[in-house]
């Protein structure tokens, strides 16, 4: 799908982190034609090295005086406050910024695009030069709630999601195992620095802040978003956001309330000719979808589809993704991708 003739100078802010990190796997997997990587992170790490296509890379630190000349794409996933500073800057210097926070999703002149869903929006990226990237829990749901829309329109979904530990990033990650391993040795469990409260062996009902109205913003950026998404500002979406003691893997319970009536074995037919959708969904055989199974995929799986019982005509269903890879480094690096295929880069 590349033009091979072409390469790209693409630079990596956040690249030390679990999302910089993933993206370097998935450009290098996805073969996506880099003829320059430029990595970036925070003073604390300056001249790491990183690997990339089995060779070296010495990691840079993002300075507020540096020209950002010579960049062709740059994949942000330092934080809302580095991209607020950062992105116009890269964009001014000629790149074309795919960013990862939720600093720009909601800028009316930024498209905000799941390759899977609204493809064409890319092409409007050019006032500002940023495109954003949706949240990994909006971006799993969009892709399932797709082919239904299509199929049957939606009127409400209600959602509640059930997040690893890694959205919230590598300390995160470690709060768990630290957490973990100081109950199985018998210790006091240490005070929780980077999810609101003790994570091990218990399920907290808070993700990012909590707003005005009683949601937490996590929550609002999944009711926002997948309106943008979806060109839809008429869909209601209602979410209770969850943090579950698991390392990768974002799952949802997604209940549709449909515009017409749609079967479950209709359901079925549509999501599995849909790109980027697997189907896992057998109850006789115990088959769903499992974060623990997703780990390393690029795909939504989606299973435990049913009529809704509260919504008439409408859906259940059970969707599962790799939140740092779907959810966050693929999902970018097909924007990219969509990018060198329209010729905007
Ligand atoms: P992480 O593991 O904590 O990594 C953070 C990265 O940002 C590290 O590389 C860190 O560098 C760098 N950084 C922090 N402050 C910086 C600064 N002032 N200047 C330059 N680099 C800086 O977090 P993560 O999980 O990779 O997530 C990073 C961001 O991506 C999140 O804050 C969020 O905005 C976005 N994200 C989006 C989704 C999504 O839903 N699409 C999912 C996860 C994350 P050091 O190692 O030097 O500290
Ligand atoms: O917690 C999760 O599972 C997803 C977290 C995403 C995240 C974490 C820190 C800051 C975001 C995001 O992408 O919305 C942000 C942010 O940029 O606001």
């Amino acid at each position: 799908m590349y033009n091979f003739l072409m390469g790209y100078r693409v630079a990596v802010v956040g690249a030390t982190g679990e999302v910089g990190r993933a993206f370097l796997k998935v450009l290098e997997e996805r073969n996506f034609p880099v003829d320059e990587i430029v990595l970036f992170a925070s003073e604390r790490s300056e001249g790491k090295r990183l690997i990339f296509k089995g060779e070296e890379h010495e990691v840079k630190a993002l300075s507020k005086q540096g020209s950002f000349k010579g960049i062709d794409i740059a994949l942000f996933s330092a934080g809302s406050g580095v991209s607020r500073e950062f992105a116009p800057r890269f964009a001014s210097d000629g790149a074309v910024v795919v960013d990862n926070s939720s600093a720009w999703r909601m800028d009316p002149e930024v498209p905000l695009v799941v390759p899977e869903v609204n493809p064409e929006d890319v092409k409007i990226f050019k006032n500002k030069g940023i495109i954003a990237n949706p949240n990994c829990s909006t971006i799993q749901m969009v892709v399932a709630l797709k082919p239904i829309y299509d199929r049957a329109g939606i009127n409400r979904v209600f959602v509640a999601t059930y997040q690893s530990v890694s959205g919230a990033g590598a300390k995160a990650i470690r709060e768990l195992e630290d957490q973990t391993r100081a109950w199985c040795e018998g210790r006091d469990f240490p005070d929780p620095k980077h999810i609101p409260k003790r994570i091990a062996f218990n399920v907290v009902p808070r993700i990012d802040v909590f707003m005005e109205n009683g949601y937490t913003k996590e929550e609002m950026k999944m009711v926002n978003e997948t309106r943008k998404i979806m060109h839809d500002e008429n869909i209601k979406v209602s979410a209770t956001c969850v943090r579950v003691p698991v390392f990768y893997g974002h799952s949802e319970a997604v209940h549709i309330e449909t515009k017409r009536d749609i079967s479950p074995e209709e359901a079925r037919e549509v999501l599995s000719k849909a790109p980027g959708v697997v189907v896992l969904d057998d109850p006789k055989r115990d088959i769903y979808p499992l974060a623990v199974d997703v780990q390393g995929r690029d795909e939504v799986f989606v299973g435990r589809i049913r009529k809704d019982l509260a919504f008439e005509p409408g859906l259940a269903m059970w969707v599962v993704a790799d939140n740092i890879r779907k959810g966050a480094a693929t999902n970018a690096v097909q924007i990219a991708e969509l990018l060198v295929k329209e010729g905007l880069v």
